[in-house]
């Protein structure tokens, strides 16, 4: 169990027990979440358990990465790994950026989500290579889900890889996949709180794009207070305003991934 929100049971084969009145969940002091164990299921040795087979699952994970963070440093690939809630426009940015740059560098994409191959295919029909990873009921991608995808994509050398997240702003900024750097990606309709809701995400993040700001005149939305909820997160965070509609500022971006490209 991933002990953050107790999805890490393999795909399908979580039990959803019975829940009666309100459960008080065990707060994890290893992770600082609570997690998806009501605090009535486990004496003080169970927690120690729980605190153990998260840290086993973490370090896991983190030998992975490392893995895939040398594979791609040895062939040059630079990775985005794409994270947001669902419906931000994740899949959206990635088919306006294939647009703009295959014919500059290749491109590949693996997609997660918890159901479907819709997003890959919207991918293959902008043009480039694309796999999807289903995860059930796991809410994140890991390491070795990346490895094992990598070496079916047949990734070439010297290309760019993104990796579209299972979208949600909470267990996916915890595990590592070996990127080059993470993109959250914050629509306008979603509230400009979110930094400091949702804080380990941004404050994971290296970049902020801050989407759909073509519907900013029909929205309570303050781009200013967003971008300083999310500087007081992450003072280093870099922060692209864009639209991946009517493409207002879409070049930051482009420029900002081919800044990238030159320097890795
Ligand atoms: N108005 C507007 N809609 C957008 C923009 N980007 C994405 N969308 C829409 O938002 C919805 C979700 O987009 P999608 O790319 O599937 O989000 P994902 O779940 O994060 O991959 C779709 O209906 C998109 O057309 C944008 O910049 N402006
Ligand atoms: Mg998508």
């Amino acid at each position: 169990m991933c002990g953050i929100c107790g999805c890490g049971e393999p795909a399908g084969q979580t039990k959803l027990k019975p829940v009666t009145g309100r459960p008080r969940y065990v707060f994890n002091p290893a992770s600082g979440y609570h997690t998806g164990i009501p605090a009535a299921e486990l004496n003080s040795s169970g927690q120690k358990r729980l605190l153990n087979i998260d840290q086993d699952l973490f370090a896991k994970n983190d030998i992975y990465a490392a893995q895939n963070r040398s594979f791609f440093r040895q062939h040059q690939i630079l990775v985005l790994n794409l994270l947001s809630s669902p419906g931000a426009g994740k899949t959206t940015l990635l088919v306006e950026t294939i647009k703009r740059m295959q014919d500059r560098i290749a491109i590949a994409v693996i997609e997660g989500d918890q159901h479907t191959e819709r997003d890959a295919e919207r991918i293959r029909v902008a043009g480039v290579k694309a796999l999807q990873i289903n995860t059930g009921r796991l809410c994140h991608l890991e390491a070795d889900m990346i490895g094992k995808a990598v070496t079916q994509l047949n990734i070439e050398d010297r290309s760019l890889l993104f990796i579209e997240n299972i979208g949600n702003l909470v267990c996916p900024s915890a595990f590592d996949l070996g990127e080059s750097y993470k993109v959250v990606i914050l629509s306008v309709t979603e509230g400009d709180d979110k930094p400091l809701k949702y804080p380990d995400m941004f404050h994971a993040a290296d970049l902020l794009i801050i989407n759909k700001t073509d519907l900013l005149p029909y929205v309570d939305f303050d781009v200013a207070n967003c971008e300083e909820f999310a500087r007081r997160v992450n003072p280093n965070i870099k922060i692209i305003r864009l639209s991946s509609t009517n493409h207002e500022n879409f070049k930051a971006w482009t420029d900002w991934l081919s800044a990238g490209i030159e320097t890795d």
